[in-house]
């Protein structure tokens, strides 16, 4: 009778293995079938390029979010994000890059955040054929680095496409004639700011009445504005990163001048609206991104942003996410995981509905879309409309 027992334990536990163990292996195939696409994000979290990249890192996570639910890549692929500190400068954006493609092996690469890093960190990329989407990089060349430059994408609008718009609206529609610049000479995308304030204000036949500079992390720009204020220009052109910018709202503001403040890229951080408070009024700003903007899937990002993070998006998790949603697309149409498939899908991107609006790239890996102008009103960057 125990021997009987005993040999049906035996077959029953034999059983319930076998069947664990095919249950087991049925998940392991699914597991198996499934295959992963790892993009990396390069951003700054630490430093001054922070009042970027945390909105950025945001924006990001969203899309991935929204391309895996969706199963948009098809074929049973998903795409898995490392993201990674850039911090601030451009020596610990480059160690991130190598990071990302020697560890991480990644298949693409979303950032760095400022155009300074991008310089730094990018010919690392395109040595080794890793795609570079930037997705907030507004200085001329970003595109044309490296041997061939044809790795590097960018969905940000450039600084000049940008500015130009903005010199003209204030010209046309607010009449300034004479102007005074205040600029950082000592970074990439705050020297581009300056010449492309130059380009625009010789192309309205505006009249220069002072040239100020500054340093990346000054906090006192009173003697500068001092000199540009007893010159009473209509209009200050500011080329600043928000660290710089928002000090240089108040400063101004603080010395008795009621006249126009106009920036760039560098401005549209909701921070220079916390930091500037009521000085930020009526303070003006080139953009690729507005929250105002009706269109559908505009409106979807934004409430699906506002979901996930109770805070309303700015024009840096836009183009993240936008960043994000052109590699998703790129892996899709290839239907490939390779960097150099994925790069070339990206090349062939046209007409792409985006929150920033309908998106091509040009032949030079350029962004197309149209730009905006915004003032800041009841603290609150909204579109310029006299
Ligand atoms: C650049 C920029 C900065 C102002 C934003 C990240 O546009 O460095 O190119």
């Amino acid at each position: 009778m125990d021997k009987i027992r005993l040999i049906l334990a035996i077959t029953l536990c034999a059983l319930i293995t076998s069947a664990c163990n095919t249950a087991a292996q049925d998940t392991a195939a699914k597991v198996d079938q499934r295959s992963y696409v790892t993009i990396g994000a390069l951003i700054g979290l630490s430093g001054d390029a922070a009042a970027y990249g945390v909105s950025q890192k945001k924006g990001i996570e969203l899309a991935v979010r929204e391309i895996n639910d969706s199963n948009y890549l098809a074929g049973n692929r998903e795409l898995r994000l490392v993201v990674i500190d850039g911090g601030s400068s451009g020596d610990s954006a480059a160690a991130a890059i190598s990071t990302l493609i020697s560890d991480n092996k990644v298949a693409a690469i979303i950032g760095p955040t400022l155009s300074s890093q991008a310089f730094k960190a990018d010919p690392e990329a395109q040595k080794n054929s890793i795609p570079v989407m930037a997705v907030s990089n507004t200085v001329p060349g970003i595109t044309a680095m490296g041997t061939m430059g044809n790795y590097i994408f960018r969905c940000s609008l450039p600084e000049s496409s940008v500015i130009g718009g903005t010199i003209k609206a204030a010209a046309s529609q607010l009449r300034i004639v004479k102007v005074a610049y205040l600029w950082g000479s000592d970074d990439d995308y705050t020297r581009a700011g300056y010449q492309a304030f130059r380009d625009a204000v010789e192309k309205n036949g505006l009249q220069v009445l002072a040239d100020e500079t500054f340093a990346r992390g000054d906090t006192d720009f009173k003697a500068q504005l001092e000199k540009i204020i007893a010159r009473k220009p209509d209009a200050i052109l500011v080329s600043a990163l928000a660290r710089e910018a928002s000090p240089i709202i108040k400063q101004a503001r603080a010395l008795g001048y009621t006249g126009l403040i106009i920036g760039g890229n560098g401005f549209n951080s909701p921070d220079l609206i916390t930091q500037a408070g009521s000085d930020a009024e009526g303070v003006m700003a080139g953009t690729a991104w507005n929250i105002g903007n009706t269109n559908p899937r505009n409106l979807a990002f934004i409430s699906a942003f506002q979901k996930a993070y109770g805070v309303q998006p700015d024009q840096f998790a836009a183009q993240a996410y936008t960043g994000t949603w052109l590699i998703a697309n790129a892996v899709r149409t290839s239907r490939s995981n390779e960097p150099g498939a994925i790069r070339n899908a990206l090349a062939e991107i046209a007409n792409f509905t985006t929150p920033l609006g309908s998106f091509s790239f040009d032949g030079s890996r350029e962004p197309v879309h149209p730009s905006i102008v915004q003032i800041i009103r009841n603290g609150r960057f909204t579109v310029f409309n006299p």
